[in-house]
C-alpha cells in the first residue's frame, strides 16, 4: 500500500521555523511561527500554570479516563471564559478537544455529518490549516474577500458582497479576534451587519478564537463571539487554550455548539461526544485540568490574568514602537496600520521578493505572505526590522 502514497506539501510555517533553526547567523530574527516569546526569546510557562501543575502533582490520585466530553469542570470554566454571562449554560454543548485545531476539525466533522453539501466560507486569507483540513475532508470551500492590500485593513464591502452568495445551510468561518494572518479585525458595527446577513441567509457562523486576551483584553476579545452566539439561532465556536495559557504542546481546546433552542442542546451534546468517540475517544486531560484549576482558583486566575495582560501590553508597545520607527524612517504614515492591528500578527503587505530579501540579506524570517509575529521582536530588534523594511523597499 505504501508505494501508492504521494508526497504531501509541507506546512509552510513549520518549514520556515526549521529554516530559521538551520540559519547560522547570530543576529537572525524569527518572526515566523505564532508562538509568544518574551523579549529574551523564551516561550515561558505562565506562573499560574506552573503553580497549578505543582498542585496537580500533589492532589491528582488517578489517571483513569475522564469523560468522552472531557472533564466537565474544564468545559464549564471555558464556556465561562469565552461566553461569560451572555448565555445560559444549558444553551451550550461542549467537548474538550486536542487543541483549537481539534475543535476546528470536530466542527467541520459535525458540519459534514449533518449536511454533506454544506460549503464553508473562509476569509481570504485565513490560517492555512483551515484550508488544508477542509480540502482533506472534501468539504467545498468558498473564499470571501477580507483583506484590502491598499488600506492594509478589512475590505468590508468586498466581504459583505461575497457573503451575499451564501445559501441556507452554508457555514461562515470567522476569526473571533486577532485575525490570523492579517491582524485586521471587524469592528462591532461590522459584526452586527455580518450577523444580520447570516441570519437573513440562514447560514451558520463558526467562530475560531485562538487568541482571546491577546488583542484588546479578555472581555473585549470575546465581545464579538458573544454577540454572534446571542444573536444567531446556532453558533459553533472552536477555542484554543494554546496561546492564552501558553500550553501549546498540551493540546487543549474546546468546541462549543450554542443553540437558542434549548431542546436542541441535549442531542447536540450527544453528537459532540459521539464525534470525540469516533476520532480519538477521550480528549487529552492534562492541559484542560490546568486551565480549569487556573480559572476556578481566585488567586491563580488573578495571577494568570495579570501575566496575560503583561503579554498583551508588551505586544502593543512593540506595535507602537515599530509604527513609530517606520514613521520616522519613511517620513510617512503608511505603516500606521501596525499599531491598529491586534493580536500576534500583522501582514505587512510586502511582496514575496521583499520577504525573501529580508531573509537572505537581513536574516529576518517572516511568513511568505509578509505576516510577522510581533512577539518575535523586542525593543532592540524593532529598529533593525524597520531599517531592513525600508532597505528592501516596503
Ligand atoms: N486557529 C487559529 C486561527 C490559530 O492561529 C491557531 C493557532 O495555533 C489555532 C486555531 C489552533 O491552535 P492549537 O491547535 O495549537 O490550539
Ligand atoms: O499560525 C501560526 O503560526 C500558529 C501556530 O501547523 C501554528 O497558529 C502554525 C502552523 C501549524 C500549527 C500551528
Amino acid at each position: 500500500m505504501f508505494e501508492q502514497l504521494k508526497e504531501k506539501p509541507a506546512d509552510k510555517i513549520l518549514a520556515l521555523a526549521q529554516a530559521y533553526r538551520e540559519d547560522p547567523r547570530a543576529d537572525k530574527i524569527d518572526l515566523g511561527v505564532g508562538v509568544y516569546k518574551t523579549p529574551e526569546g523564551v516561550t515561558p510557562i505562565m506562573r499560574a500554570v506552573k503553580a497549578a501543575e505543582r498542585q496537580l502533582w500533589e492532589v491528582e490520585t488517578t489517571k483513569a479516563y475522564t469523560a468522552l466530553t472531557g472533564d466537565p469542570a474544564f468545559l464549564d470554566a471555558m464556556v465561562g471564559l469565552v461566553l461569560g454571562e451572555a448565555l445560559a449554560r444549558d444553551q451550550v454543548s461542549a467537548i474538550a478537544t486536542p487543541g483549537g485545531t481539534g475543535a476546528v476539525r470536530q466542527a467541520f466533522d459535525l458540519i459534514r455529518m449533518v449536511n454533506p453539501g454544506a460549503r464553508v466560507f473562509v476569509s481570504d486569507p485565513t490560517w492555512p490549516n483551515h484550508l488544508s483540513i477542509l480540502a482533506h475532508m472534501g468539504i467545498e470551500v468558498v473564499m470571501y474577500r477580507y483583506f484590502d492590500a491598499e488600506t492594509v485593513g478589512v475590505d468590508f464591502s468586498g466581504m459583505m458582497a461575497d457573503l451575499d452568495g451564501l445559501r441556507a445551510g452554508d457555514v461562515v468561518l470567522l476569526h473571533g479576534c486577532c485575525h490570523n494572518p492579517t491582524g485586521a479585525n471587524l469592528n462591532m458595527t461590522e459584526w452586527q451587519a455580518v450577523v444580520d446577513l447570516l441570519n437573513a441567509k440562514g447560514a451558520l457562523p463558526m467562530i475560531d478564537i485562538a487568541y482571546q486576551g491577546f488583542g484588546d483584553g479578555l472581555e473585549a476579545d470575546a465581545a464579538a463571539v458573544r454577540y454572534v452566539a446571542v444573536n444567531c439561532p446556532e453558533t459553533l465556536i472552536a477555542a484554543s487554550c494554546s496561546k492564552n495559557f501558553g500550553i501549546y504542546r498540551e493540546r487543549t481546546g474546546i468546541l462549543m455548539a450554542v443553540a437558542q433552542d434549548r431542546a436542541l442542546q441535549r442531542v447536540a451534546q450527544g453528537n459532540l461526544a459521539y464525534l470525540n468517540r469516533q476520532n480519538y475517544s477521550f480528549p487529552p486531560d492534562h492541559g484542560a485540568r490546568l486551565v480549569s484549576m487556573v480559572l476556578t482558583d481566585d488567586a491563580l486566575r488573578a495571577d494568570w490574568q495579570a501575566e496575560l495582560e503583561e503579554v498583551r501590553l508588551g505586544m502593543l508597545r512593540l506595535r507602537e514602537q515599530l509604527a513609530g520607527e517606520l514613521r520616522r524612517l519613511s517620513g510617512s504614515d503608511r505603516f500606521g496600520f501596525i499599531a491598529q492591528h491586534r493580536g500576534m500578527f500583522s501582514r505587512l503587505g510586502a511582496t514575496p521578493e521583499q520577504v525573501e530579501r529580508l531573509r537572505a540579506e537581513h536574516g529576518i524570517y517572516m511568513i511568505g505572505d509578509s505576516r510577522i509575529n510581533i512577539a518575535g521582536l523586542n525593543e532592540t530588534t524593532v529598529p533593525v526590522l524597520a531599517r531592513a523594511m525600508i532597505d528592501v523597499g516596503i
